[in-house]
Order: C-alpha cells, then sequence, then structure tokens
C-alpha cells in the first residue's frame, strides 16, 4: 500500500491503518515543500512528523515533533540573540543534525532518511517525494513569503493571494519513488492539505501519469466549508477552487477512482467529478482511525 502524506492529516489516518497492515507493508510518500534550514540543519517538518509517528516518538498533541521534547538549546540561542522560526526541541535537533551531517557527505534526503529509519528502527518505507530543494512559497499583500513564516511568523493570519512551489519545474520524484510507485497497485491519498501537502507531490512529472494507471483513492481533509485544521481553505480559494470536498476531488482530478467524505459534508454530492462514500473521517481517537482505514481498505475491493 501506498500513501500519500503531509504532516498532520494522513499521519493520523497512518496511526490507524497500521493496526491493520503490518509497517514493512507500507510506503509512505511525503511531501517535502514545507522544509526549511533552520540553524544549518535541514527540517523536513512532514517526513519527520512521520519517523516519529513510526517510531512512537510522535508528539500527538500537535502532530509535530518528539513527545516531551526540551527546549535547551532552542532558549539558549535565543538568549544569545539568535530567535529561531521554528521551536526545535532538543531530541528533534538530533535528527536535523544526523540527517544535516549525511547529506552534508553527500547523501541524498532519501538516502539519509533510511538511514534515519534504521537507527529509529522503522519498518514502514519512509520516503521524501524528492531529493530536490522545493519551497512552498505563500504571496500575501505583504509579499511573498516563505510557507513556516506565513504559517508560523504570521501565525497564518494574512490574505492569501496566491501559492506557488519554488523549484518544483526542476524537480523530479526520486528512484526509490518511481520504483515503489512502478510495484504497487493501491494508493491512497490521505487527508492532507491539498495544495501545499499532496499537490507538490501530484505536481512532480510523471507523478498524475502513474497514478492514472493505479487504484486511488483519498480521504477529504475538508467537511463542509472548511478544513478540519491548517490554512487549506485560505489556500484552495487562493488558487480558485471551492472549499469542499468537490474543489478537492476538482483539484486531484481524474487520477481519482474514489474519494471519502465525510458523513456530516453538506456537500451536493450530484454530478460529483468522481464516485464518493461516506465515513467519520474526523479521527479523533486511534480507534476512529482505525475504523476510517478499515472502511478504505475495504474500498480498494469494489475499485
Ligand atoms: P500539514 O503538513 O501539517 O499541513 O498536514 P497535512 O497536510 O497532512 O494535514 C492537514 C490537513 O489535514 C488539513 O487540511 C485538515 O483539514 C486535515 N485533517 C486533519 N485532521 C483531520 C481529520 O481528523 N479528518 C480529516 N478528514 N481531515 C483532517
Ligand atoms: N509549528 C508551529 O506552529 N510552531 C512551531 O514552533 C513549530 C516548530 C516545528 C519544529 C519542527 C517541526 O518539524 C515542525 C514544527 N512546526 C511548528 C510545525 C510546522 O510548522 C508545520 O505545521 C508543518 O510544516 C506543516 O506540515
Amino acid at each position: 500500500m501506498i500513501v500519500l502524506s503531509g504532516g498532520t492529516g494522513t499521519p493520523k489516518l497512518l496511526q490507524g491503518l497500521r493496526k491493520l497492515i503490518p509497517d514493512e507493508k507500507i510506503t509512505v510518500i511525503v511531501n517535502t515543500a514545507e522544509d526549511i534550514m533552520i540553524s544549518g540543519n535541514l527540517v523536513s517538518p512532514d517526513v519527520d512528523t512521520v519517523l516519529y509517528l513510526y517510531s512512537g516518538q510522535l508528539d500527538d498533541a500537535k502532530w509535530w515533533g518528539v513527545r516531551n521534547d526540551t527546549l535547551h538549546t532552542h532558549n539558549a540561542l535565543k538568549k544569545m540573540g539568535i530567535h529561531e522560526k521554528l521551536m526545535i526541541g532538543d531530541t528533534d535537533r538530533a535528527t536535523h543534525v544526523y540527517r544535516s551531517e549525511l547529506m552534508r557527505k553527500g547523501a541524498s534526503l532519501t538516502e539519509a532518511t533510511s538511514q534515519l529509519s534504521t537507527t529509529l528502527r522503522i519498518r514502514a518505507r519512509v520516503l521524501p517525494m524528492c531529493d530536490d530543494t522545493v519551497e512552498t512559497m505563500i504571496t500575501t499583500r505583504h509579499g511573498q513569503m516563505h510557507f513556516q513564516d506565513f504559517w508560523i511568523g504570521a501565525h497564518g493570519e494574512p490574505d492569501v493571494l496566491d501559492v506557488k512551489i519554488k523549484g518544483l519545474e526542476k524537480a523530479s520524484p526520486s528512484i526509490q519513488v518511481m520504483d515503489a510507485l512502478g510495484s504497487d497497485d493501491n494508493v491512497i491519498i490521505g487527508p492532507s492539505n491539498p495544495i501545499t501537502s499532496i499537490g507538490p507531490i501530484l505536481s512532480l512529472k510523471y507523478i498524475r501519469g502513474i497514478l492514472s494507471f493505479k487504484k486511488v483513492i483519498a480521504i477529504s481533509p475538508i467537511i463542509g466549508n472548511a478544513p478540519v485544521s491548517g490554512p487549506a481553505g485560505k489556500f484552495m480559494k487562493a488558487c480558485g477552487f471551492p472549499v469542499s470536498s468537490r474543489g478537492v476531488a476538482e483539484y486531484y482530478g481524474d487520477i481519482l477512482d474514489m474519494m471519502v467524505i465525510d458523513k456530516r459534508d453538506t456537500v451536493d454530492e450530484k454530478n460529483f467529478p468522481v464516485r464518493t462514500v461516506r465515513c467519520d473521517t474526523l479521527m479523533t481517537s486511534v480507534e476512529k482511525s482505525e475504523s476510517l482505514a478499515r472502511c478504505v481498505l475495504e474500498l480498494f475491493e469494489k475499485i
């Protein structure tokens, strides 16, 4: 099973999926367009969330960082006048240092992630979507800024005029991503931000073409006219899509075989661009994540 993931909604689903399928049977292709250098090391928030989930370290109250992490280095740097954009926990920073040291010695992000997975005894295959540098840039009336400056620095508050993924035109999926897609027919697009988490993966060359030959089921991250959390609504509006499950289905287009929408969703299913199935998609507990994952797995039998 292949799962396309960002750093919050889909990891919640993975938490349930791993109760039903052994980790070694899962390949997670993870967005890297929110990656950022902090104090000389590469932070890959979505990849790290997935790694921490599978290694049992994730702070699943925030869905980023390590549970009970300390901030000694971050706070010491602050006293020295270095204000890091992201609050980096000490154990989390060790991951960034380990990754960046490997990369400084010539490893790709994919190779460094594989080493990290081995070190953390992770059996799922966690694949960054690519090894090229890609950056999500948000345009507001104050100008263009990095996703993390918009989301953390500006608290996600400014109106969004446009979203651009810098570097995507020159980026390619890694060989490992291509191999994984070549050897598995079932793909779940998790309930992640369509524009900034799934969009970058789908926009890489070859990906849409390959997915059109696969069984692809997406879970909508939008219920009614709002995302469950985060800035997806603002981003969809800025990109010209309705903020609804229909908007998500229109954005994903004809790669989809089915879309799971929430049982409470008020969307009109008449002339929906793809076959829909209703489930409880609000994953407020591991049990609810598992039951959504079970529903999705059963749907693959019906395609
Ligand atoms: P990010 O990388 O932190 O932005 O995380 P993702 O892109 O993976 O996830 C963010 C998206 O997950 C948001 O658009 C939310 O609406 C969606 N989301 C979060 N929790 C849930 C949930 O329990 N159910 C559904 N359906 N969507 C969720
Ligand atoms: N999100 C915040 O809102 N504030 C933070 O200080 C913060 C630090 C941080 C450190 C490491 C990491 O992997 C993620 C972190 N996040 C933080 C989450 C991150 O900004 C975004 O939510 C993700 O990029 C979205 O996937």
